[in-house]
């Protein structure tokens, strides 16, 4: 393995340029994400500056909205934030399946990346688990994917 010609991204966030695109439904969740996503950032480089917040009504109207930040080229990479609770939604396959199917979509269309900060969980307290608690913070993650893949993309030219 040491002797393998290995290509990956870094975790330097400077000189790059970021959008958030959130959903409002269920805020109390996509907040915490939102402030997950912000601190890995800043943490890893970024400069406020060069992060965006777009929001929209719900998961459902998540893929429109990257799909056109993308088509853009506002950034370099965008973070996806959003939370569908099967509890509380009796479309929650529809919903949670369109919102994550475009998501992707879009990425591999106009090949940028997007860190996947969606929670598709079945219960609040799942969604308080993976929002900052102990099962983490999934805007975090998706706020260091996104960082990793756009130097990685860099890096293949
Ligand atoms: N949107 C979410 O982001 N999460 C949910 O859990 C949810 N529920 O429960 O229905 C939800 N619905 C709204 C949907 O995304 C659209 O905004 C709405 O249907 C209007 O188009």
């Amino acid at each position: 393995m040491e002797k393998i010609k290995t290509i990956e991204g870094d975790l330097v966030a400077r000189d790059a340029r970021f959008t958030i695109v959130a959903g409002r439904f269920n805020d109390f969740i996509v907040g915490s994400l939102i402030r997950g996503a912000l601190s890995c950032l800043r943490r890893h480089g970024a400069v406020d500056a060069d992060i965006e917040l777009v929001r929209v009504p719900g998961a459902y109207e998540m893929p429109l909205a990257v799909e056109k930040v993308a088509a853009g080229r506002r950034c370099d990479g965008i973070i996806a934030l959003g939370a569908v609770i099967r509890g509380a939604t009796p479309h929650f396959d529809y919903v949670a399946g369109e919102c994550v199917s475009g998501i992707s979509a879009a990425g591999r269309k106009h090949g940028i990346p997007i860190g996947l900060g969606v929670l598709t969980v079945d219960s609040i307290e799942q969604a308080i688990e993976r929002s900052g608690t102990k099962a983490g913070n999934k805007g975090e993650e998706a706020a260091l994917a996104v960082i990793e893949m756009i130097n990685l993309l860099r890096r293949l030219g």
